[in-house]
Formats: C-alpha cells, structure tokens, sequence
C-alpha cells in the first residue's frame, strides 16, 4: 500500500521541513517538496492520503530499555510482551529494546531463547534485546561474541543486587574486555549494592520500613560512586559504556567529566527522574510510595536532580531518554513490600508516556523540538544499532512514523491507560500535545483513539554495533 502524508512539519533531529511523506509498503520511499506533487504523480498514486495539517510527523520512538514479564522481586512485570508494546505503540513508540536475563549458573543461550519465545508471535512494535549478564564466567563470555554476531550487541551488568545480578569489579573488567574485543557496549546498572544493603538491613533494623526508606538508602553517593568506577573500569578495560536509569546530578558528573575528557561514555535518564521526586512521591502517604520504587530511586526535590538532568539533556551529556518499564501492580506485587521495603517489587510502568512526557520539555523550554526527537527516536537508534532502519524519516528508513497533535491536552491517567497497570506513576500530569496515529512499517496501528494493529505484526530486530563508535 502507497500512503501520503501531507501539510504536516516533519522535525528530524537535524531541524524541521515542511516535506510530504511517502510511504510504499513497509518503507518510507521519498520526502517530498509540498506541492510537487501534481494529479499524476505520488498523491494520485498513493492509496491513502492522510492529512497531517498542524500536526508534526516525527519517526517513531525508540525505547532502548524495558522489561517486560520480567521476573524480579519474587513476582512477574505485570505486562507482557503483547500489552506492553500495545501501550508503547498507544504513545508512539514503534520499537523497543528489552533485556533478556541470564543469572548466576544459567546458560546465556537458554535464556535468550525464553526470552525470543515470550515475544515471538505477540509484539504490536519492531523488537530487539540486550543481554543481561547475570553471571560472567568463560563460558558468558564467550556466548557475548557469538550474540554480536547475532544482533544482540548491547549487555547489562549490575553494580547493586548483590546474589541475584551483581557483578564484581573483576567480572565487570573481564566483561568490559570482551566487549572491547567483539564491539559491543557495556551498559551499567551504576549503584554499589553492597554498601546499599548495608544501610537497608540498619534501616529495617531501626524500624523503618515504609517506602521512603527506599531511597534514602539508595544514597546518590552511591550511584555516583559506581558511575565513577564503571568509568574507570571502561577506560582499562577498552570498551565503551552507556549508564543507565542516571538519576543523580552527583552521577551525571561523573559522567560529564568523562565526555569531556572524549571517553566513549554514555547514558541515558528516564522521565520518572524528570518529573517525580523522593518526598512528593516515594514519599506518599501509607504505603503509596511504593508505587514509585524503582532503582536508581526517585532524588530529593531540595537539591538540583531535575534540572541538572534537564541540563544534560541539553548538553548531550544524558544522550538518550528511555523509560526502564518495568511495570509492578500495587494489589500483590508491590504489597509484597508492605511490611519491609526491600521486598517491594523494584519498578515504575511508562513505557507509554515517554514521547509525551519529554515533549512537555519542549513546551516548558528546556529543549528544542529537534532534541525531542533526537532523545526520543534517533539517538537510541543511532546508540544500539538501528539506525537508519530506525529513529529518522527518509528514504529507505521503516516508515514507523508518528503524527503528533501539538494543539491537544489531556491528562494522565490509570483509568484510560493501556499498560497492564493498576495505577500511574503519572497520575494526574496534564499533558500538552497527543499521539494522533502511528505507522509502523507502513501500517497504520493506532489512529483515531483506536487500536488496529495485531499481536505479532511486531518482529524480531537484528542490531548492528552502536553508531557512536563506527
Ligand atoms: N531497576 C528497576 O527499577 N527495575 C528493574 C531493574 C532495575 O534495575
Ligand atoms: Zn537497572
Ligand atoms: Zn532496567
């Protein structure tokens, strides 16, 4: 099928145009100049013209981090591949990157295939892995070249959960070094778990159990300090670094300093360190905050947290927005915490509001249209090994496009979301700008606040190696 889309601002991260669209099958095959279009050309040939007039037409999102049906906590996220990329789709994301896990003692190649079968067949949105690498030993390592040479190029190692992911210094340099040796890029969950456990088991000791507790315990001291050996530990061993979930200014320090110093340093923020707080949210009445337990934890609102990340944002030294969905229920899941913190299942659902939610920066001027793309779509792309497949519109590219409606408002909410959720961390946000219709690979999967995809349209990615290092 031929599809125009016409009279809308196409904003790449290099600017915006007032370019048509034209979509042949799967593939975006021409950006047109308006009005260059006559009766016998591509509007007559296309099949459908849609009419994007005051809307902006951007590539699709790229959500490099998510977990969906994760196991953690002694209970499950609560959406699965199928209601996870619905909702992502719902908020224009076309394509996530989730984790695969393989723990202490388990084969890399079993794990990666339960995860290949839990998405096969149900995702709404393109799809691809990292590896999480639970346990580094000869055989681990050796699994990462041959997972590079299969498109999975990406692996996450722990510095915190000691006994279910944490990797010691000397695993992480093993690691670091093998992916120097086969290209990939080392992401790190940057917190020294030790030293976290230490003050949790003292804090529960004292009786205090509520979910606050969470992340006074979770000290930013402790998120910058393994961001600075994660740092140092990449420049001996070679490879290159991506940070993830960064949510201290104490961290993106650290990790300013090693850009600047032209280290292949690299991390993404997620929203809910934009927008949320330790005393607001974390802080909520009764066992409330438990809603907002999530690791790296939500950060005081008295010191700069948020617009020191917003700064980086701008910077460039924060390259990426993702979410790190990992959505738990209150009623079950995060009750399991009720009468200690630690047991609370570590997670906060989002994946459906993230191009919304950073859009909210460009109206509140803390960056650039242009940026919200590039954050959003083209970075990620261009970071793990998508791009120019994905994350731009041009010709060539997967027409995974998105109108967006800067003219709409809305607000919102547990009750008209569409992740397998029974409460949002953003309750209650008023919204500037909407998601009018998504496009993947040429499909039109939600258009008039309706969805028309199926589960299984979604397949499987192959990545290449990160374009920031080729
Ligand atoms: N952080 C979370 O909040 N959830 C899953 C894993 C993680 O690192
Ligand atoms: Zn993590
Ligand atoms: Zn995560």
């Amino acid at each position: 099928m031929t599809v125009l889309i016409k009279g809308g601002t196409v904003v790449s991260a290099s600017g915006q145009s007032l370019n048509e669209v034209l979509v042949d099958g799967e593939h975006i095959v021409a950006l047109l100049q308006p009005g260059s279009t006559p009766a016998e050309s591509a509007e007559a040939g296309a099949e459908r013209v849609i009419d994007a007039t005051g809307k902006y037409v951007i590539p699709g999102g790229v959500d490099v981090h998510t977990h969906m049906e994760l196991p953690f906590g002694g209970t499950v996220a609560s959406d699965d591949f199928e209601s996870g990329t619905r909702a992502a789709a719902w908020g224009g994301t076309t394509t996530i990157i989730d984790f695969a896990v393989q723990r202490y003692g388990e084969n890399v190649r079993d794990c990666l295939e339960q995860w290949m079968a839990k998405a096969e067949g149900n995702c709404a949105i393109d799809y691809g892995f990292h590896m999480i690498i639970g346990g580094v030993d000869d055989q681990s390592l050796k699994e990462m070249d041959l997972l590079v040479d299969e498109g999975i190029t990406s692996f996450k190692l722990f510095m915190a959960y000691p006994g279910v992911f944490l990797s010691d210094d000397g695993q992480i340099l093993r690691a670091m070094q093998q992916a120097a040796g086969n290209g990939g890029m080392i992401m790190m969950h940057a917190e020294n778990g030790l030293a976290i456990d230490v003050l949790a088991e003292q804090a529960v000791e004292r009786g205090e159990t509520d979910p606050i507790n969470h992340g006074y315990v979770r000290r930013a001291e402790f998120e910058s300090e393994a961001t600075h050996r994660a740092i140092q530990l990449a420049k001996v061993g070679a490879a290159p670094l991506y940070i993830v979930h960064l949510s201290a200014s104490e961290a993106l320090e650290q990790v300013a300093m090693a850009r600047d110093k032209g280290a292949n340093v690299f991390a993404e923020t997620c929203p809910q360190y934009l927008y949320l707080n330790l005393e607001d949210h974390l802080g909520a009445p009764g066992f409330g905050g438990a809603a907002y337990v999530c690791s790296t934890p939500l950060r005081t609102k008295h010191e700069h947290h948020h617009q020191d990340l917003w700064k980086g944002l701008r910077t460039n030294d924060l390259s990426v927005v993702s979410t790190d969905h990992c959505p738990f229920c209150m009623k079950e899941q995060k009750e399991l915490g009720l009468d200690d913190f630690r047991a609370i299942p570590n997670g906060i659902g989002g994946v459906e509001h993230r191009v919304d939610l950073i859009y909210q920066g460009v109206r509140q001027h803390e960056i650039g249209l242009a940026r919200w793309v590039e954050l959003c779509a083209t970075t990620p792309a261009r970071m793990f090994g998508l791009y120019p497949r994905k994350g731009v519109i041009q010709p060539g590219s997967d027409a995974d496009i998105v109108l967006y409606d800067p003219a709409a408002g809305w607000t919102i909410s547990a009750d008209s979301h569409h992740m397998n959720l029974d409460h949002s961390a953003y309750e209650g946000i008023r919204l500037e700008g909407k998601v009018d219709l998504v496009m993947s690979r040429g499909r039109v999967i939600i258009e008039h606040d309706a969805y028309h995809g199926t589960k299984g349209d979604g397949q499987y990615l192959r990545r290449g190696l990160s374009q920031y290092l080729i």
